[in-house]
């Protein structure tokens, strides 16, 4: 009876142990999982970035229907989804998100063009004629464009 008592116990601890030792290898094989998601999410993060960045000067619009250049106008940027097209029909298609008036002026090369007022929520279209060259815009109301609503625009060569 007492022999077979302490066999018992004997066992008892024997699963112990491997219990303990099981749930130490989860736990080193968790955290190193872990780790590694991590750095794959990190690593995956550096290299997505460029191409994202790149694609935000590719224009946009249909071939042969000129191109859509999308503007939003907020407190204070304007916030173009392309800087550079191709020579020949531009349309700007510029929203106000912001809580104050905004507009849209093109300049360069001759051309000198601007969206109404647009008050807040309100979006216009400005359809212009652009040859090869580096234009500048910029919102018209008083002292935005110094705040940061302006920049440079470009258009190659079609
Ligand atoms: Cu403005």
């Amino acid at each position: 009876m007492n022999a077979e008592r302490r066999s018992w116990k004997g066992l008892a601890a024997l699963l112990f142990g491997v219990g303990l030792l099981l749930v130490t290898c989860l736990a080193v094989t968790f955290i190193a999982a872990a780790c590694w998601v991590g750095a794959g999410a990190w690593r995956d993060g550096q290299v997505r970035k460029p191409p994202a960045a790149a694609t935000a000067v590719v224009p946009s619009g249909t071939p042969g229907a000129g191109n859509t250049v999308r503007v939003v106008a907020s407190e204070f940027e304007l916030a173009l989804d392309s800087l550079q097209v191709p020579a020949g029909t531009v349309t700007f298609v510029v929203e106000n998100q912001g809580q104050v008036p905004h507009d849209f002026r093109i300049r360069g090369d001759g051309v000198d063009e601007r969206t109404p007022m647009l008050q807040p929520g309100e979006s216009a279209q400005l359809t212009v004629e652009l040859q090869p060259g580096t234009y500048s815009y910029e919102c018209t109301v008083g002292g935005h464009a110094r705040l940061g609503m302006q920049g440079e625009f470009t258009v190659t060569g079609s």
